[in-house]
């Protein structure tokens, strides 16, 4: 067992104990330079579990660096697909690339996404990021071993906090009764998941005993202890006829004094100061070239931003938000506040409402759901934690409905409403229950995180489910105002759909908000402030203005159709009736319909796949009898058909085409046409 010559099948190199102690080490410093320079991502996961990784990828799996796709090598799987950088340095440590190169780790278009991405990077074995599909995936390649006759081993990396998902224990039923030796588990037992010690959260305990009654071998070790992991790893390699299960007890940080056991840094990475505190504690500080590394991640970025601006739409000016370039006068300026800001001081402010039960989905502070009891210990016993389990969660949620409690649901809308589907489906919708879903973090504000966690889909799902009512705010303030409405006012299934970045603040107290009424948005005068240039009104009260097009958006789309409609004032004199469509279902048809008829020119943009926003602007148009024989002029700003990437949010909104520029210029587009196929008609 070793790194191999996969055509000699001669070992390339071999690592003693303490050979493999000092490459931990080394690893652990890398991923901390790596976390230092993306700015983002998980540093306590990673260290826990990197003297397992050292083992497994120096020692224990039979691989070759220099032919990953080798046939008969062992896979090695991150089920927990947030530990990555630990992946990835393991891969450069066993020779699959430099080392060095990890320092792009979550850059826009680097192979380092922020959860594991198969078809970018070599060594890779499969993509995750959802938690809890690992070990399905294990048991999958483990009968394919079987099919081919095939001896090599399937590892499978997982957190003890992964195992609240329900999905891992079918995976696990079935390695065992398929009788699947071929696949040896190995859980992070570092007890502590985000929302804090996994005990508190959602017992897992006892592992031992659950996985022994599911038929497997279980081995018990310290997850720190050199010799103990390798004997581990190579007694599991031995056959028993029963899959493996390696539960390893660590230390969530473990080697980084102010890192270890510390909940607050699942998530978080160091700055420079803690970065050079932690090399120096890792006795690292002469063997890794920081400042080398640092630099070669800032010339990476820069070379990303570069390109990525080359590509964008071009105009007279810089209209970016608060640009810095802007000649004086010309920049209006804008308060950013996260939409996630809205939905927690809602749920503060109507959690007195002795029916609002709140469920923790392990991500409580980040989506702010736990601003629901946040100083109020009286509502303790109205949340209930139940840790990573969407599934069974969103299921909770309608048993709660149906005994008349308002439960709130909230998690990344990619697990919120997408891994739980069919619950949502049937417990929910079918049952018409009342019950509200909250989709945080949706679009590309998870930025870096990556595709697996940005929510680029969930609005089909959501709108395509009979009775359920969705919502997608526009900033901050119109999401405290939809979700206190959603909440108390509106009975049964409903979904409300809000982001993580920090975007432009472009309502107020004053604006209206009505539920299924869209409101028109017009560009009335330049000046100091963004959001006050602007004049909001109720698409019903609205009198045609004879704009010369509109532009129907939705959530953090709305400010950026704003801008879109300064850019072309500003540079082509036009006139846009900017519509925020907040409702998406049911969707305001009368705000379509006139602005088709009296503008003749729609673009419509979605943060999300193309076709949640345009597909219903589209079908109402088509179904419309008022539109017959009119010229209506369509176009589509919005993810076209692909999934994200690792990357800043605001340069995802450029690279996936989503930016004011891009509406801008596809207005343009759309405006030569109806200049010159129909210059005689009257359009309103
Ligand atoms: C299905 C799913 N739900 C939620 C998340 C968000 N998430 C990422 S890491 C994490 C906690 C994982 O805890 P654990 O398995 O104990 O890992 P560790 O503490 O070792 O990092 C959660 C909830 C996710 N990635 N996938």
């Amino acid at each position: 067992m070793a790194i191999k010559d996969a055509t000699t099948g001669r070992a390339r190199r071999e690592y003693s104990v303490a050979e493999l102690e000092d490459a931990a080490r080394l690893m652990r410093g890398y991923n901390l330079v790596a976390l230092c320079a993306a700015g983002s991502g998980h540093a306590g996961g990673t260290l826990s579990i990197m003297d397992l990784a050292a083992a497994l990828y120096l020692h224990a799996a039979d691989h070759d660096p220099a032919n990953p796709n080798w046939a008969d090598r062992d896979r090695i799987l991150w089920s927990a697909g947030h530990k990555a950088p630990a992946l990835y340095v393991s891969l450069g440590m066993a020779g699959f690339f430099p080392l060095d190169d990890v320092v792009t780790l979550r850059k826009l278009g680097s192979p380092f996404q922020g959860h594991p991405h198969w078809l970018k990077l070599p060594g890779v074995e499969v993509s995750t990021g959802s938690l809890g599909q690992g070990l399905s995936i294990a048991v999958g390649m483990g009968l394919a071993a079987r099919i081919d006759g095939r001896s090599h081993k399937i590892f499978c990396l997982m957190g003890d906090g992964e195992q609240q998902e329900g999905q891992v224990w079918e995976a696990a039923m079935e390695a065992g009764h398929f009788g699947l030796e071929n696949i040896i588990a190995i859980v992070d037992c570092n007890r502590l998941q985000i929302d804090g010690w996994v005990k508190d959260v959602m017992q897992v305990e006892p592992l031992a005993e659950k996985y022994a009654s599911f038929g497997w071998r279980v081995l018990t070790i310290d997850g720190h202890k050199m010799s103990a992991i390798v004997a581990a790893l190579d007694e599991a390699c031995e056959s028993t006829g029963k899959p493996t299960v390696i539960l390893a007890a660590t230390v969530k940080g473990k080697g980084v004094s102010f890192m270890e056991n510390v909940a607050g840094w699942h998530g978080k990475t160091p700055n420079r100061a803690e970065l050079d505190a932690a090399l120096a504690e890792l006795g690292l500080t002469d063997r890794i070239p920081v400042d080398q590394l640092l630099k070669k991640a800032r010339d990476y970025q820069a070379e990303a931003s570069h390109s990525l601006d080359a590509r964008m739409p071009r105009f007279s000016r810089d209209y970016w938000w608060n640009a810095h370039g802007a000649a004086e006068g010309e920049a209006m300026r804008v308060a950013m506040e996260p939409t996630r800001k809205g939905f927690g001081q809602a749920l503060a402010c109507c959690g007195g409402d002795e029916r609002v039960v709140c469920i923790g989905l392990d991500i409580s502070g980040s989506i702010t759901i736990s601003d629901f009891y946040a100083g109020h210990p009286e509502r303790a016993r109205r949340w209930i934690s139940m840790g990573i389990a969407e599934q069974s969660a969103t299921a909770a949620a309608a048993g709660l409905a149906r005994e008349g409690k308002l439960p709130v649901l909230g998690s990344y809308a990619t697990f919120s409403a997408a891994r739980n589907l069919d619950q949502v489906r049937v417990s929910i919708c079918y049952s018409k229950l009342n019950v509200l879903v909250a989709g945080a973090h949706a679009g590309v504000s998870v930025g870096p995180d990556g595709a697996t966690h940005q929510a680029l889909e969930d609005l089909f799902a959501m709108m395509g489910l009979p009775n359920m009512v969705v919502v997608a705010p526009c900033d901050a303030i119109e999401t405290r105002k939809a979700t206190e409405y959603l909440l108390l006012k509106h009975v049964g299934p409903k979904y409300i759909r809000f982001a993580r970045e920090a975007t432009p603040i472009v309502s107020d107290e004053q604006t209206p908000f009505v539920f299924g009424q869209a409101n028109i948005i017009r560009l009335r005068r330049e000046g100091v402030s963004f959001a006050e240039a602007f004049e909001t009104r109720l698409a019903a009260r609205y009198a045609d203005e004879y704009e010369d097009l509109s532009i129907i958006a939705c959530g953090p789309m709305v400010p950026e159709a704003m801008r879109a409609a300064r850019i072309l004032k500003r540079e082509y004199g036009y006139e846009t009736r900017v519509i925020n469509m907040h409702t998406l279902k049911p969707i305001d048809e009368e705000a379509i319909i006139r602005a088709a008829r009296e503008t003749g020119v729609i673009v419509t943009a979605e943060e999300h796949q193309i076709g949640a926003l345009s597909g219903c602007v589209s079908s109402v148009i088509t179904r419309s009898r008022e539109l017959y024989g009119l010229p209506v002029i369509t176009g589509a700003i919005g993810v076209n058909d692909r999934f994200g990437d690792s990357g800043a949010p605001w340069e995802l909104m450029k690279e996936l085409g989503v930016s004011a520029e891009h509406i801008a210029a596809r207005a343009m587009e759309l405006m030569a046409i109806k200049k010159h196929a129909f210059p005689d008609v009257a359009l309103a």
